[in-house]
């Protein structure tokens, strides 16, 4: 039984309900290949339990938005490709569960050789029932220097397919009937996690791997697997510092700095931090089919904080305060420069604004608007900037914060070369390049900003606007 499971049209199952099964089928899968995943669970859930019982006002505020129930299911995931074909079928295989190609990502001005997106639903109301992502990596093999090795690595992926003909046939199905039944949403959910499963034996042998791994220890990690395990699964958590700091007495160490923006009042997109990779034992095959034994690390945890959703204004800015920081500091792999790196940090952010009414005034952040006197205000139509201001400010109209469900490149950059080893940042190239990512992809990937706007505009009309809908947010 899918838990939860709401059946649509024709007996469809709904994708938000598919991939809340889906979710969970991971989360437990996880579990049981990376016991540290587990104990991660553990103590954000005793955060956030402490966090909502400390301030209760906040919690009233996250159950008065319906933003509670979803905090402790939240969770993202990674994994990197090696083709086009498979990035297409992948973008296929997440419609299936409602999840679509949101925002570009080019990771190789870090020196790290993919292009990426993130897998995510699209509406308030499919990312209240369960936002969980997946952040999608494309290896570019055009950034190898060594073209033979470069083509040795495209032969070998050639040879795989990173999906059972089980899940290929019900990806079909559902584009030709436009979507799944009970039964066969159940079957695509155990099909579908195959594709993420961890393999102990390499697909290469021992010296082609060392090779690879020469190159970047990323084409050895994508190139020499049978399919794109998934690398990590990132429970979300209301207090991150407290998190970073509980790690080490549960036996986790978490990378020296937490990346993204400071601590503040009022938290603005995300803030994350990870632990090291583990090694894993890999079995080898020689030519002769002799086996042989290695290790391969790839695997790790992370946790994340989300915040508010910026406007391009509010995002603008926050690229300006972090490229000032990074001026004058980088985070170094040991953290032997942390603290230089976050007394900067915090005084750079102090230049942003850090109170809701100054982040709505200013357009810097994206909010959604609830009358708390409802019964007059559809009949005024959607009104002028000043007279919203003044509302807002009497207590007629509330602003409540849209939480941003996206990543960020510098973040996600410093989380790569974490796990990577300082020693695997490469020359970094400038040659960003979304259109042959979107070919590859099939599709255009969706701009962040746009969705962010719509859910703010939808709620304003929601109170405003006598013609909208009066029904809640609609899919
Ligand atoms: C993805 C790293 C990026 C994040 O949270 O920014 C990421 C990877 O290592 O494949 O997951
Ligand atoms: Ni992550």
């Amino acid at each position: 039984m899918l838990v939860g499971c709401q059946v649509v049209a024709d007996r469809h199952v709904s994708t938000d309900s598919i991939r809340i099964a889906f979710s969970h089928a991971m989360s437990e899968m996880y579990r049981r290949e990376v016991p540290k995943y587990g104990t991660l669970l553990e103590l954000v859930a005793e955060v956030n339990t402490a966090v909502l019982r400390d301030d209760p006002v906040f919690a009233a505020r996250l159950s008065e938005i319906d933003q509670l129930s979803r905090i402790s299911d939240e969770r993202h995931g990674a994994i990197r490709l090696g083709t086009a074909a498979e990035l297409s079928m992948i973008r296929r295989l997440f419609a299936v569960m409602g999840m679509h190609p949101v925002g570009y990502y080019d990771l190789c001005p870090a020196g790290i050789p993919v292009h990426s997106t993130a897998f995510r639903p699209l509406t308030y109301d499919a990312l209240r029932r369960n936002p969980f992502r997946v952040f999608t990596s494309l290896l570019r093999l055009d950034q190898i220097v060594d073209s033979s090795l470069a083509a040795e690595a495209e032969e070998v992926l050639s040879r795989r397919d990173i999906f059972t003909p089980g899940v290929r046939r019900l990806i079909e199905r559902h584009e030709s009937r436009g979507g799944l039944d009970e039964g066969e949403s159940e079957q695509f959910v155990i099909e579908a996690l195959e594709t993420f499963r961890w393999h102990h034996r390499a697909t290469v042998d021992l010296t082609t791997y060392q090779r690879l791994h020469d190159a970047h220890r990323l084409i050895a990690d994508v190139v020499s697997f049978r399919g794109p395990h998934i690398n990590h699964l990132t429970p979300r958590t209301l207090d991150i510092d407290a998190v970073q700091r509980l790690m080490p007495a549960r036996g986790i160490i978490p990378k020296a700095v937490i990346e993204g923006p400071p601590q503040r009042r009022c938290p603005i997109l995300l803030r994350q931090t990870s632990f090291k990779a583990l090694e894993e034992e890999v079995q080898f095959m020689d030519a002769l089919g002799k086996q042989q034994v290695g290790t391969h690390t790839a695997r790790f945890g992370e946790i994340e904080q989300r915040g508010v959703a910026l406007t391009p204004k509010g995002r603008a800015l926050y690229d300006r305060l972090l490229n000032r920081v990074r001026e004058s500091v980088v985070p170094s792999a040991d953290g032997g420069n942390a603290d230089d790196y976050l007394a900067s940090l915090s005084a750079v952010f102090d230049s942003f604004p850090d109170d809701w009414m100054t982040l709505w005034k200013d357009d810097l952040a994206y909010f959604t608007y609830r009358a708390n006197q409802p019964a007059n205000l559809r009949t005024v139509g959607i009104p002028s900037r000043g007279l919203l201001e003044q509302w807002i400010t009497d207590g007629c109209v509330a602003i409540d914060p849209i939480t941003y469900e996206d990543f960020l490149p510098v973040s996600a950059a410093g989380i790569f070369q974490s796990n990577l080893g300082d020693q695997a940042t490469q020359e970094a190239s400038v040659d960003s390049n979304q259109e042959e990512f979107e070919r590859a992809l099939g599709s255009l990937v969706e701009d962040p900003f746009a969705i962010y706007q719509r859910i703010q505009d939808d709620s304003l009309a929601r109170i405003f606007d006598p013609v909208s809908p009066e029904s809640p947010w609609q899919d």
